[in-house]
């Protein structure tokens, strides 16, 4: 049996090399011990320094990061590495290289050097390069350096949310920097220019210089600096490190905004992966998204109609109307109880309504103002308890049409107008095996028909 996941991030935080290797491993395979990891190491972390190092294959990168290893360790700073390969399917050859590269690091416990590559990564191997980082991070490493091959998306996610982000380029013929503009240009704070024993690299590097005087550079902002290095014979290693030093001790307070984003990035990446599990597995019929995939494409329906449809899938259920004597005490007690709030309470004709927010679904309380109100006559004959139920449609015209053509007699003839600019329809409970039924177009929801007449003095539960 493996360790329970507490042991496992003790044992980290305490820098045990055994649990960081188990510990990458568990994030690496998005399993959802790996989350309930980072849930235990995230307050701890946030002492590193990131610095991600980017550029086209063969640049030199590892060997220039190998050497920045060393001089750090000679500063007596631990250093934590991580590899990735975003084009590579396999821990394979291009991996094998960049443990070779920096195999003189082989036998010292204060660096770490790990390889990552793309295969199985579901959530994208940004994601899990900067989750890999996090646990470094937490068993305290000083400086953790994020190698990336290519200027892709996934490169240019890795690198662009690191504290600093280093670009690396080579003798060329210039083209290559004009090609990079768009991407990877905007998230480098330091270019670095290798293999400047190769000839070219003035050219290279007066390239690079003259695209930066494109732009406005204010005097208290930072322009990227072009250094050059010659990483096989440790040349320009040390000013580098010292330019980064420079830029860290520029950043100052900026790191927050940095990180900040790097918070974003990450919390908006793991919900859009969150909310499509959730869709695939929770909301839809197997093959259901495939269908779809297939009406969009045959222009049966066009991709935000289909999106807006699925959407009213996840939360189909709007609210669950109660029936209640006293619609205070209910929300007393579904507040002590549950710690759920709601709203304050709204008069609609002859009901009060007081809505539970649930996080989703919500409950909609509904209490009689005065004898006279219908919910009274409800709350004398069954007393207190479910009411109706509201189901979300995307259009209610057309709901309604389908439902009628299915036989469903509703109470109401048309729509008529409920809380919140919502558009509204009750079912007759003959239809529904007795129980009422309302059914709700939220406001903002697309309406391809003839405008609605509202139906004048309405006032029942909405
Ligand atoms: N001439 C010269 N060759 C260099 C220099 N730096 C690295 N190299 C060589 O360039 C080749 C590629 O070096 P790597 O460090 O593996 O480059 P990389 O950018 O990490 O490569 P990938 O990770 O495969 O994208 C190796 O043969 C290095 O020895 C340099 O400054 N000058
Ligand atoms: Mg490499």
């Amino acid at each position: 049996m493996t360790a329970p996941v507490s042991t496992l991030s003790d044992r980290l935080l305490a820098g045990d090399p055994r649990a960081l290797a188990r510990a990458i491993s568990l994030v690496e395979n998005e399993t959802p011990e790996g989350a309930a990891l980072i849930g235990r190491i995230y307050a701890k972390t946030g002492h590193a320094y990131l610095i991600g190092v980017t550029g086209p294959p063969g640049a030199g990168k590892s060997t220039l990061v190998d050497r920045m290893v060393a001089l750090l360790r000679a500063q007596g700073r631990t250093v934590g590495v991580l590899c990735v390969d975003p084009t590579s399917p396999y821990s394979g050859g291009a991996i094998l290289g960049d443990r070779v590269r920096m195999q003189s690091h082989a036998g010292d416990a204060g660096v770490f050097i790990r390889s990552m590559a793309t295969r199985g990564h579901l959530g994208g191997l940004a994601g899990t390069t900067a989750e890999a980082a996090l646990v470094l991070d937490a068993a305290g490493y000083d400086v953790i350096i994020i190698e990336t091959v290519g200027v892709g998306q996934d490169e240019v996610d890795i690198v662009r949310t690191a504290d600093v982000s280093l670009v690396v380029m080579v003798p060329g013929t210039g083209d290559e920097v004009q090609a990079l503009k768009a991407g990877i240009m905007e998230i480098a704070d330091i270019f670095v220019v290798n293999k400047a024993d190769r000839e070219g690299a003035d050219r290279t590097a007066a390239s690079i210089e003259a695209m930066l005087a494109l732009e406005m550079w204010d005097e208290a902002e930072w322009k990227p600096p072009v250094m050059r290095t010659e990483a096989t014979a440790n040349r320009g290693t040390a000013e580098l490190l010292d330019m980064i030093e420079q830029f860290r001790a520029y950043s100052g307070e900026r790191v927050g905004a940095r990180r900040r984003a790097r918070a974003e990035w990450r919390l908006r990446e793991i919900l859009s992966r969150r909310f499509m599990q959730h869709l695939e597995r929770d909301v839809l019929a197997p093959g259901e998204f495939d269908r779809t995939l297939d009406r969009i494409a045959g222009r049966e329906i066009d991709p935000y109609g289909a999106a807006a449809a699925l959407m009213a899938k996840t939360s189909a259920l709007d609210h669950v109307g109660i029936a209640v004597e006293d619609s205070t005490a209910m929300r007393e007690l579904i507040s002590r109880l549950f710690g759920l709030a709601t709203g304050e309470p709204e008069e609609v004709g002859l009901h009060r309504l007081r809505f539970v927010d649930t996080g989703g679904t919500s409950l909609e309380l509904i209490e009689p103002v005065n004898a006279e109100a219908p919910i009274a006559k409800f709350l004398a004959r069954k007393g207190a308890g479910l009411h109706h139920i509201c189901l979300r449609v995307e259009n209610i015209e057309r709901a309604m049409a389908d439902l009628r053509a299915k036989g469903v007699e509703f109470i109401d003839a048309e729509p008529r107008q409920g809380a919140h600019g919502s558009r509204i329809a009750f079912i007759h409970p003959s239809s529904a095996c007795g129980l009422l039924v309302e059914i709700k177009q939220p406001a903002g929801a697309p309406v391809d028909s003839a405008p609605v007449r509202r139906s004048p003095g309405e006032g029942g539960p909405h």
